[in-house]
């Protein structure tokens, strides 16, 4: 397993070195999806279930954390191609650094790449990595009131995906709730309630990254 040091790029515009790499990223034909949650929502649970079901896709995985190598174990585990990058304590990747991450992956033929950002939802949502597709998840357990208290992640995304509704027997969840207060914040949000442990809601969500997959490398 590979694993990257990575430290906050000095570079005095992260916006423009976002659009550098979407645009390098745009002419390999890739699209790269940044994922971003709490810890512990199912985001390496989700890329998992996402590998087995598109066996058809050739994919790529940069795993990045403050530490530990578990992630990244268990994607490769998978067959597919993925990376540790570990961020120096920052609590988000920037640009530069996911730059870094995609050049160390060496992504050979994959052309959908998936960022597994730092867990949390405030950092991430402040920095643009330079992804095609912004994918937010929120897990049932964690409450459908987060989109009052993060606005901004909601506001950035362009999927929310809620995830672990296997669980929703279990908590005072409420799914009406939660869409309506994304899409008061993001009204063009598209919704996937999703459970990667039963595969609920796998398919529409798969349908439509294959859809933004094949969008991506059209020709303009
Ligand atoms: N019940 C249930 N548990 C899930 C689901 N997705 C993930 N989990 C569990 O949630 C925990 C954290 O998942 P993980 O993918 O590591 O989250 P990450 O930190 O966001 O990458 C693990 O114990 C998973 O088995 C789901 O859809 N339903
Ligand atoms: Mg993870």
């Amino acid at each position: 397993m590979k694993l990257i040091k990575l430290n906050a790029s000095v570079t005095a515009s992260n916006d423009r070195d976002a659009d550098e790499l979407r645009a390098k990223m745009k002419a390999d034909g890739r699209l790269l999806v940044n994922v971003m949650s709490s810890a512990g929502s199912g985001k390496t649970t989700l890329l998992s279930r996402i590998i087995r079901d598109l066996p058809q896709v050739r994919i790529g995985v940069m795993e990045a954390d403050i530490e530990s190598e578990v992630d990244a174990d268990r994607i490769e585990a998978l067959g597919a191609k993925a990376i540790q990058a570990h961020t120096s304590g920052m609590c988000h990747m920037d640009a530069g650094m996911t730059a870094a991450a995609y050049e160390a992956l060496e992504p050979g033929d994959a052309e959908l790449i998936f960022l597994e950002n730092v867990g949390n939802l405030i950092c991430p949502a402040e920095y643009d990595t330079g992804a095609g597709l912004k994918l937010m998840i929120l897990s049932v357990p964690e409450g459908d009131d987060k989109p009052l208290k993060y606005p901004l992640m909601f506001q950035e995304s362009d999927a929310l995906v809620i995830s672990k509704i296997d669980a929703l027997p279990y908590f005072d969840f409420d799914l009406e709730k939660c869409k309506e207060r994304a899409r008061k914040l993001n009204p063009s949000i598209q919704i996937f309630p999703i459970s990667a442990k039963t595969g609920e809601g796998m398919e529409a969500l798969e349908a439509w990254i294959l859809e933004a997959l094949n969008n991506w490398k059209a020709p303009e």
